[in-house]
């Protein structure tokens, strides 16, 4: 049976986090608040207009729209000059063969992703060809945990929501997943993503045997 695989970006597919994190917290640093890694574990899957208002509430800081404007700007810009350096060395563990394996068995495979640089980061990693629908930040009005990247990614595709199987670190994307009726498959920290149908480590603890399992299913 033909099913619809959609797979989040950052945290599935490649690590981006850390370039998030670099980034916001330059700008966090300009406002004398130090950022750290685990504060930006809450910035998964969430947007970037989001991300601000969630750093200027941690930081006790009351901005203008105009700063806002011109930080977004700013955060993406240095973001952009991390993204540009990337390769096919960030794809995480065994992503390429879950793809591959997938493709073989003639599925459907798309990107739900919040990110408005999925594509570029997609056509550095040289992964942009193996996606039949891309979804992401550009595309859609409601952000994570709303399940609109979701579902978008799954009309374009033939499923029912009950036959789209979504991959996704943030407990948000899992909301989305799970509000869209999807199957949540959280990649990551079982304790974080208690809200999945399934949870794996990475990519390497995930067989083509259960990959099997869900298309037939
Ligand atoms: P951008 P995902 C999300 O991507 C990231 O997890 C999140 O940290 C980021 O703020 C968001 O994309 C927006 O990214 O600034 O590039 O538009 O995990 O949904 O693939
Ligand atoms: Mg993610």
């Amino acid at each position: 049976m033909k099913k619809a695989f959609i797979f989040d970006l950052d945290g599935v597919i490649v690590d981006t986090a850390k370039f998030h994190y670099l980034a916001w917290r330059n700008l966090a640093k300009g406002i004398n608040f130090d950022f750290t890694e685990e504060q930006n574990e809450q910035f998964k899957g969430v947007s970037r207009v989001r991300s601000l208002e969630i750093l200027l509430d941690m930081a006790n800081y009351t901005a203008t729209q105009e700063e806002k404007d011109v930080w977004l700007v700013q955060k993406n810009i240095e973001y952009l000059s991390y993204i540009q350096k990337m390769d096919q060395s960030e794809i995480l563990p065994d992503v390429p063969r879950v793809l591959e394996y997938l493709i073989t068995k003639d599925q459907g495979i798309a990107l739900g992703s919040a990110s408005k640089n999925a594509r570029p980061i997609l056509e550095r990693v040289a992964l942009i060809g193996k996606f039949q629908v891309i979804v992401d930040g550009n595309d859609v009005t409601t952000a994570k945990p709303d399940p609109e990247v979701f579902v978008n990614g799954a009309e374009a595709l033939p499923p029912d929501p009950q036959h789209c199987i979504v991959f996704e670190d943030s407990i948000a994307g899992i909301q989305a997943a799970n509000t869209a009726g999807m199957i949540s498959i959280g990649i990551g920290d079982p304790k974080v993503l208690h809200e999945a149908d399934h949870v794996f480590k990475d990519f390497t603890q995930l067989s083509n045997d259960f990959l099997d399992s869900l298309i037939q299913n």
